[in-house]
């Protein structure tokens, strides 16, 4: 039995870097595996690790080993399946850019909040600060002042200007790391930045939306340092899975100060008296589009509820 880690998926191909050595080898999957107990469209995800088993120049995949955390989003706003983003990672990096694509803070809360579900530590980077206006790079500092606060790491770079991109690369070196945003963000010239010996392929924004292209289409592990970074596909939004309403203030890491001091326990913090995070909201100690972002969540999950048993 060869131990090996997935750097690539592809649906049906995979390809599998072997444990100490560099080899790669193209891989299927044995069977119908049933390995987990929600509907995705991916049993197996990129840094997945597996056991293979070699037959001609083809490996095949015979067993998945245990995952220490996933990122999971619903495939689309009303999909019955869930999509895994990536497996086994250390930090999930969620890249943001005021225009040229404009990222919505609700996109963003979202991201936040999946990977607080899972534990994981998320990173915002802010890319594109080379086409802010002085009124934009104002708007950006209070955006990321605000996420600081709150208690996350950020960085604003440029990929185009390298600005911030030592510093970043510092920081996350010899970890594996998710590397998520809407479509044209940065995500791929940004690995290509960090690792100089790689050309993935990177798109143009389309200058009539401003928008990005979905250039990457697959979801890929690359080496940097002793670490991976791990590209993925550009996304529009972004839907939690498995959770129920209770669960939600949990995820907005700021809100966990109050909660415990809402006059309900079981305080949705929507309509309640009483409600600490309501009042926190209003003196301004918790950001408006941070509540609104975890109002969106607690709105999509009672729209689903008829159907929630689908997809967890
Ligand atoms: N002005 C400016 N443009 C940038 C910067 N970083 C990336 N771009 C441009 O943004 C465009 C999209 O970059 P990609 O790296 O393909 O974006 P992506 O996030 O990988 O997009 P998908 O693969 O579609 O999800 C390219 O034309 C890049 O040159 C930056 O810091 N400043
Ligand atoms: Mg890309
Ligand atoms: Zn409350």
């Amino acid at each position: 039995m060869i131990n090996g880690i997935v750097i690539k998926s592809t649906g049906k191909h995979y390809l599998v870097k072997i444990d100490n050595d560099s080899s790669i080898v193209p891989c299927v999957l044995r069977g119908k595996f049933k390995q987990y107990d929600y509907k995705s469209t991916n049993p197996i995800a990129v840094g997945e690790y597996v056991e293979i088993e070699l037959s001609g120049g083809e490996g095949v995949i015979v067993k998945i080993l245990p995952r220490k955390n996933k990122i999971v989003r619903r495939s689309t706003n009303l999909s019955r399946y869930a999509h895994v983003l990536a497996v086994n990672i250390d930090y999930a990096v969620v890249v943001f850019t005021l225009k040229m694509p404009k990222t919505y803070l609700e996109f963003l809360d979202r991201f936040l909040a999946a990977a607080e579900q899972n534990f994981i530590e998320p990173i915002v980077v802010i890319n594109k600060i080379d086409l802010l206006t002085t009124e934009e790079t104002l708007e950006m500092e209070t955006i990321r002042n605000m996420y600081e606060t709150i208690g996350y790491k950020t960085f604003q770079i440029s990929v185009n200007q390298c600005i911030g991109i030592s510093e970043f690369g510092e920081f996350i070196k010899n970890r594996t790391v998710l590397l998520s945003g809407n479509s044209g963000v940065g995500k791929s010239s940004l690995i290509n930045t960090l690792n100089s010996k790689l050309s993935i392929k990177t798109g143009r924004i389309s200058s009539a939306h401003t928008q990005g292209r979905h250039t990457t289409t697959f979801a890929e592990m690359h080496p940097f340092g002793e670490g991976y970074l791990i590209d993925t596909p550009g996304i529009k939004g972004f839907g939690l899975t498995d959770f129920t309403n209770s669960d939600v203030s949990d995820f907005f890491k700021e809100f966990r100060l109050y909660s415990p001091y809402c006059k309900f326990n079981n305080c949705t913090h929507t309509h309640e008296p009483g409600c600490k995070i309501k009042s926190a909201v209003e003196s301004g100690q918790i950001s408006k589009t941070r509540y609104s972002g975890y109002l969106s969540i607690i709105t999509d999950n009672e729209t689903d509820k008829y159907r929630k048993d689908d997809y967890i």
